[in-house]
């Protein structure tokens, strides 16, 4: 039997791990691209470095050479680029670094595309922040976009010369348009690992406080492994196209906060405003507080995605609830102890 063959960019991170193992089921020959780092970059993938599908090979999207290398002798049917700076906050401290990932990487691979095969397929994961300050109330693939970041501005190139490359060379290129995704394997460092990590920590005597930024954005969160799912169809169409991933439901942090106090029963009550507001538990104590440090120079207020393009012609919806998220974070960091 012959083994179809993907390229993973961004490997080691959330969607590289959920994605892996979703192709290896699906009998894929997988090559990760991992990137040099001063300690282990391939924690979350682990499980899979011996498995003989699985194959691992050093590559970084800032160096187009390795990219256009590792395309060349690999020879595959489908390219995943899901590496990325991928935290808004940090790219307004490296803006230079995250336009060289998530814009420049992006053509690199492109052109790696139109120069060794056109026959590749191509899916670039895009994001929510392109829509950045919007207006409108639920986002489509129609929705105008209006970052509000140098991670949003950068995913806006990305996304807009993978539409380019896929018109004037006739390159299956597709776009994913993601919202957030959330699963015990997210980043230390997006707000609902902190949240879930602090509070269930802070529930079992084993941290004190869990200050946050802005408490009052809205976000549209599903689970990662329903949304690889998707990211796998769109590259199974018989054409490429942008398809907006999302479950159409959202709320805000403060909501996020409340539902994983009440999944974990640690009762929280609010008080003050704006940067004093806090939460005391029981006993009266300060658990939660909020410092200007985690505020960002711009906010994206409002995300709700319609995902009903994607049901149309994916026929995929999101499966698992926002509680039922939380109850595997929850569980996952109890297991850390
Ligand atoms: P993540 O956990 O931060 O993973 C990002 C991956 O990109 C990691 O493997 C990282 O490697 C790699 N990477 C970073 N810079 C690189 C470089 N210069 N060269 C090669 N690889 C590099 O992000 P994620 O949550 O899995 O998201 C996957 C993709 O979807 C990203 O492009 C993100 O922007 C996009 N997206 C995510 C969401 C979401 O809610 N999760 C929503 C919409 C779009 P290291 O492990 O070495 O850091
Ligand atoms: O968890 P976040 O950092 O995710 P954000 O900014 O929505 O970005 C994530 O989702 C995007 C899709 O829309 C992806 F493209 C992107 O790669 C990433 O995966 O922040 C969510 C919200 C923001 O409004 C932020 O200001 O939470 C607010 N927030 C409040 N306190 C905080 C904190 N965010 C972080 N990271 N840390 C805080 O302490």
């Amino acid at each position: 039997m012959i083994r179809k063959k993907a390229i993973i960019f961004g490997v080691t991170g959330q969607d590289g791990y959920y994605l892996t193992k979703f192709l290896l089921k699906k009998n894929y020959v997988v090559h990760g691209i991992k990137r040099r780092s001063s300690s282990v970059p391939t924690n979350r993938i682990s499980s899979f470095l011996n498995q003989k599908n699985f194959k691992i090979h050093y590559g970084d999207l800032t160096d187009t050479s390795s990219i256009y290398n590792i395309i060349k002798s690999v020879k595959p049917d489908e390219i995943y680029n899901l590496a990325a700076q991928s935290h808004v906050g940090v790219s307004f401290y490296t803006p230079i670094f995250t336009a060289n990932v998530n814009a420049i990487g992006v053509l690199s691979i492109l052109e790696a595309i139109r120069t060794i095969n056109k026959q590749i397929k191509f899916y670039q994961a895009g994001t929510s922040e392109m829509f950045g300050k919007t207006n409108s109330r639920i986002q489509s693939e129609k929705t105008i976009f209006n970052p509000q970041s140098p991670y949003g501005s950068a995913k806006v190139f990305a996304h807009q010369i993978t539409q380019n490359y896929r018109d004037a060379y006739n390159i299956f290129a597709s776009n994913g348009i993601l919202f957030n995704h959330e699963s015990p394997f997210r980043g230390d460092n997006f707000v609902t690992k902190k949240i879930v990590s602090s509070l269930t920590k802070i529930k079992n005597g084993k941290q004190k406080k869990l200050v946050l930024g802005n408490l009052y954005s809205r976000r549209d969160w599903g689970h990662a492994a329903d949304y690889v799912e998707a990211i796998y169809k769109i590259l199974q169409q018989k054409k490429p196209g942008d398809f907006v991933i999302a479950t159409g439901r959202e709320c805000t942090i403060k909501e996020f906060v409340n539902k994983t106090a009440k999944i974990i029963n640690l009762k929280l009550k609010w008080k003050g405003s704006g940067l004093n507001e806090f939460a005391i538990d029981q006993s009266g104590r300060t658990i939660i507080s909020v410092d200007k440090k985690y505020f960002r120079p711009l906010e994206v207020d409002y995300l709700r995605g319609d995902a009903s393009k994607a049901k149309r012609i994916l026929k995929w919806k999101a499966k698992i609830s926002l509680d039922d998220l939380i109850k595997e974070m929850v569980n996952y960091e109890k297991k850390q102890f």
